[in-house]
């Protein structure tokens, strides 16, 4: 890397966790990033970005930015550190390692991460050839779309299914709890070209939010019941022959099954689960099926009940049932990562099996610390890209696991959040413009390259040095860690792949994004002819695997299909109502906890001007709700339920249902009033499918506080 005077811009991609993956033209002025636009050239990112990254230099030039490795002088969580030296943190790491898995053995240490950087060098697994080089405990990773993603390659395998581009032609988009203007923003101009060609544009959420307010029509779903409309669409489609029965009979397992299965399901019983009217449920299923193409474009939030993964599967059968496939712009986008040929095996090395080493969930962070699970104690564990004290639920336990004075705590970040305070040794972390990397995208077909662009700021080293360094202490001799970034390029992805044809690692240095060698978005409709990635390579409205037991997905370790009990899953997508909303007179309130607009999860929560545009937490509470309990609009409330209590502002709003509330997520929880953020509330069971997470079956009470 040459920094040169004066100035000069380079094409970047954003590092963040978002289906986006924006190309950013970032301007460099004497060797610091000066300004970062959206690239206008790339057909997905169209020139802008988003509101969370648009001062992204403030971002990396903060004063809060952790520059050297730090070590902890004050009781745990007093934020008190003193500045080492590289080599006095390393050494410190090396000894408590050697310590531990000479007395307790290797599994005594959890490592924790997620997607606080998304690239293909710096992302998901680029600790994993460590931690499996040592034989520590392996984090399960399932929070985010672990469920529906298993659901997904149950009914039609890992395809890449739909060109999000292709959306344009469609003439019915349902989109289906996802809030494409807030956290999918660059899919949203697609969608509106449609709209504007004559297509229908449906949002199903309990929430009318800022993408429910450009639908043509909202369905108000009651959170948690998403797998009765969808059981009741089918019901519909069948009972009233709207089935496409050529595609179903040539591309589908089970149609006649699940036609039988899904009489139970009307539209008068899912009225009462979904709070829907029974003709609006028959309208919808009619609509649907009629339209063509029809789209559905599902968000996270449908795994997180107690059906949320049958819920999945049934969306996913839908278009089958109307032959939505056969057209450009018919389907189901879920995230066409599948399209890219990434070696996820190389990245992460081989994956030590169930049998052989403790495997932790991570949504059991709080048990894990705390003495809850089986196995040696955790003695030691070691955090980077990403925050669990603010994104994972049972908040408190977490946040008391953090607290215990023998835990041995690492963590490699960029600023002092809620679970570096609590480290032992805190490790600066680079940002995009500071490291190389290529990322593969969950929203669109493009690869897109970053170069690093300036110095590091201060000390700060990219996730594979850190592991790098690391692997090199610890004597690891995995041949991977002498690998530069260009060679560990070379093996992240098949680059003979088909779809990788004309594309090379300098092209990508050089034009600094490209499209997947896949037909353009006009002509690509990849099931029209079958092909689905299933065992039996249709779409399986009945599941070969549910009965399997223990597939992992192809993908690190998401996954695991296995009801929470650990009996197999249905055969069929199947009801089962909330576990938890409802149940308790006490606690009469359904909350939902979405992303929040100006956060990236917990990311810009520290930050001050994403603080003010997203305001203090808030709680959106329906009129009557509010008024029933005395509470005005801008009220101090206390949220509470039997795991703990949050205070939030009160938003008196119809933006949600009577029996709803909704708290964004991604408030710090050290800046949040009480000390805890919306996490507290949520419990740690899992839903049905996938050992994905529960937010969306929460059962609240508010009070003004
Ligand atoms: N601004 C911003 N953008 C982001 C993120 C962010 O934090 N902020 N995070 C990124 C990440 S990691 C992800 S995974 C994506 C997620 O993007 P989305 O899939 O849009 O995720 P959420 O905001 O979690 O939930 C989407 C919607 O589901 C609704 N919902 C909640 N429960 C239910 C339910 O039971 N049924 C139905 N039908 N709807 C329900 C919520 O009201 C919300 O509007 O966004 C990414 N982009
Ligand atoms: N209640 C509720 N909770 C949720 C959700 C919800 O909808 N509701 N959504 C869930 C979902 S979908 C997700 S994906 C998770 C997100 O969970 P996380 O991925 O843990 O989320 P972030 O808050 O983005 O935390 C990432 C951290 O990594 C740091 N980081 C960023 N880049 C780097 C890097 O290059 N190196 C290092 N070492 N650190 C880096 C950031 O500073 C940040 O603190 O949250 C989940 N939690
Ligand atoms: S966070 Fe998402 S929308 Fe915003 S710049 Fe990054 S990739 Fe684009
Ligand atoms: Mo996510």
């Amino acid at each position: 890397m040459a920094v040169t005077e004066g100035s000069r811009t380079h094409l970047g991609a954003c590092p963040h966790d978002c289906p986006d993956t924006c190309s950013m033209v970032v301007t460099i002025t004497d060797g610091k990033v000066d300004k970062v636009r959206g690239n206008g050239d790339h057909p997905f990112t169209r020139g802008g970005l988003c509101v969370k990254v648009t001062d992204y230099p403030n971002h990396v030039y903060s004063a809060d930015r952790i520059t050297t490795p730090l070590e902890r002088v004050g009781p745990k969580g007093s934020g008190q550190f003193r500045p080492i030296s590289w080599d006095t943190a390393l050494d410190r790491i090396a000894e408590r390692y050697c310590e531990i898995i000479a007395t307790d053995g290797p599994e005594a240490i959890l490592p924790y991460s997620y997607l606080g950087n998304m690239g293909i060098l710096n992302g998901l697994t680029v600790g994993d050839r460590f931690f499996n080089g040592l034989g520590t405990s392996v984090s399960e990773r399932t929070f985010c779309d672990g469920g529906a993603i298993t659901a997904y390659i149950m009914t039609l395998g890992p395809t890449a299914a739909v060109d999000p581009e292709s959306l344009v032609h469609s003439k019915y988009i349902v989109i289906w709890a996802c809030n494409v203007l807030s956290n999918n923003l660059h899919l949203w101009p697609f969608i509106e070209q449609a709209q504007a060609n004559g297509a229908k544009v449906v949002v199903i959420d309990p929430m009318r939010h800022r993408t429910a307010e450009k639908a043509d029509w909202h369905l108000q779903i009651r959170p948690g019941t998403d797998a009765a409309l969808a059981l009741a669409m089918m019901h519909v489609i069948f009972a009233e022959g709207l089935a496409d029965e050529d595609f179903l009979a040539n591309h589908t397992v089970g149609a006649a099954e699940l036609a039988e299965h899904v009489q139970q399901y009307t539209p008068e019983w899912a009225a009462k689960q979904t709070g829907l009217a029974a003709d609006d449920i028959r309208t919808l299923a009619r609509e649907y099926a009629a339209a063509e193409p029809s789209m559905i474009r599902i968000g996270v939030a449908i795994e997180r009940s107690a059906a949320g993964g049958n819920a999945a599967r049934a969306i996913f059968c839908l278009p089958a049932l109307v032959g939505a496939w056969r057209h450009v712009g018919g389907g189901v986008l879920q995230m066409p990562i599948w399209a890219f040929p990434v070696n996820w095996d190389d990245l992460h090395g081989p994956h030590p099996r169930a049998d052989e080493v403790r495997i932790v969930n991570q949504w059991r962070l709080g048990d894990a610390l705390t003495g809850q699970l089986d196995g040696p104690p955790v003695r030691s564990l070691f955090v980077y890209n990403s925050n669990p004290a603010v994104v994972i639920a049972g908040q408190q336990a977490v946040l008391a696991g953090l607290a215990r004075e023998d835990l041995f705590t690492v963590v490699s970040e960029h600023f002092m959040t809620d679970t570096a305070r609590y480290a032992d040794i805190v490790l600066p972390a680079t940002m995009a413009m500071e490291q190389n990397d290529l990322m593969f995208s969950w929203g669109h077909l493009y690869l897109t390259y970053n170069p690093q662009m300036i110095e590091p700021v201060g000390e700060s080293v990219p996730n594979n040095e850190l592991f790098r360094r690391l692997a090199a202490r610890m004597g690891l001799d995995d041949p991977w860690f002498s690998l530069s970034d260009d060679e560990q390029l070379a093996r992240a992805l098949d680059w003979s792949a088909p779809q990788m044809e004309g594309i090379t690692l300098d092209r990508l240095k050089t034009e600094g994004y490209a499209r997947l060698n896949v037909p353009e978005a006009g002509a690509y409709a990849p099931h029209a002819a079958g092909g689905f990635l299933t065992p039996s390579g249709k779409v399986e409205l009945v599941s070969s695997m549910a009965a399997g037991g223990n597939f992992v997905a192809p993908l690190f370790r998401q996954g695991i299909p296995g009801n929470q009990d650990g009996s197999p899953v249905d055969a069929l997508p199947t009801w089962r109502p909330p576990v938890e909303v409802g149940a308790d007179a006490r606690f009469p309130l359904a909350l939902i906890s979405p992303k929040s607009h100006a956060f990236l999860n917990s990311q810009y929560g520290n930050m001050d001007r994403q603080l003010d545009q997203q305001g203090p937490p808030r709680l959106a509470l329906h009129p009557d709700d509010a008024a029933s309990r005395g509470i005005a609009h801008g009220d101090r409330v206390r949220v509470f339920n039997d795991r703990g209590a949050v205070l939030a502002v009160a938003r008196v709003t119809d933006q949600v249902a009577a029996g709803v509330a909704a708290m964004p997520m991604g408030h710090w929880a050290s800046g949040s009033e009480g000390g805890l953020s919306v996490n507290a509330l949520n419990a740690t069971r899992y839903a049905d499918i996938g050992r994905a997470p529960t937010f969306s079956d929460t059962a609240v009470q508010v009070e003004r506080a």
